[in-house]
């Protein structure tokens, strides 16, 4: 009898092991942003521009066209490619350190331009890669290498809510939070990227996805424990949800 495949890598994904720590949420975001491009059957229209930070090597990753861009300056770089190839899927996977603080000029007027490119934004509250320093997005009170009495708004500001800022800019056309932390959070991850990538093919402008997950090494928690925390605490910060999906201009 021939075996019957019913759970199999997505195409658009190589085979090779990743270096991301157990348990973190970059390699089920890159998985999902396959399968999507899979199921949208665009691989050969795809590019991506890869960040700063412990994505960095998604390119290592990814069988489809990427683009390494220099810390934060992801959506510049994407805004040449879309300009150049219109046709084409152009996204930009980013860290919070990377998009919301070395970033931050070109994020925002990427968004405000309306670019036609979408934007994976993946919110661990700190700086990953390089050891878990503050980010924009570290909650108050959390604990980091550079905060060890844990983030004090009065000399660290609040934590920066980039989907809620961006929702209000008039060109923006879609922009919701979601999270890896569970199976649901999971599908409406991927739900997600699929809306923004279909918006991006029918040319409806800049679609902004961002994504709640763990960075259990430098958190120092377990994947199971980050992953509750996420749930339990980093939503209240940051809620899941739709901020916006219309087109105004
Ligand atoms: C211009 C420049 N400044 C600083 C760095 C050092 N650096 C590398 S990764 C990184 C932080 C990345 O954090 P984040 O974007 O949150 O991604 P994560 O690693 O958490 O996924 C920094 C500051 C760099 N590579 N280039």
């Amino acid at each position: 009898m021939a075996t019957k495949i019913v759970f199999d890598k997505p195409k658009s994904m190589k085979e090779v092991p990743m270096h991301y720590c157990p348990g973190c949420g970059h390699g089920v975001i890159h998985r999902l942003i396959c399968e999507v491009i899979d199921e949208l059957g665009i691989r050969e229209k795809a590019i991506g521009v890869a960040p700063v930070g412990c994505a960095v090597l998604a390119y290592d990753y990814w069988d489809f066209d990427v683009s390494e861009a220099a810390h934060g300056r992801a959506a510049a770089v994407a805004t040449g490619i879309k300009r150049v190839w219109p046709d084409r899927l152009v996204v930009c996977y980013q860290g919070d350190g990377d998009l919301a603080s070395i970033g931050m000029g070109e994020t925002i007027h990427a968004a405000n331009r309306g670019e036609n490119i979408t934007v994976i934004f993946v919110n661990n509250a700190n700086y990953g890669m390089t050891g878990g320093q503050m980010a924009p997005t570290t909650l108050v009170g959390q604990k980091t290498p550079t905060t060890p009495q844990g983030r004090d708004p009065a000399t660290m500001g609040f934590p920066l809510r980039v989907a809620e800022m961006l929702a209000g800019f008039p060109a923006v056309r879609y922009v919701v939070r979601t999270t890896v932390a569970d199976f649901k959070g999971i599908i409406q991850t991927k739900m997600a990227i699929k809306k923004a990538f279909d918006l991006q093919m029918k040319g409806e402008g800049y679609t902004f996805v961002e994504i709640l997950s763990n960075c259990n090494t430098n958190w120092e928690m377990s994947p199971g424990e980050a992953n509750r925390f996420i749930l339990e605490t980093m939503v209240q910060t940051f809620p899941l949800g739709t901020f916006k999906d219309e087109r105004v201009v």
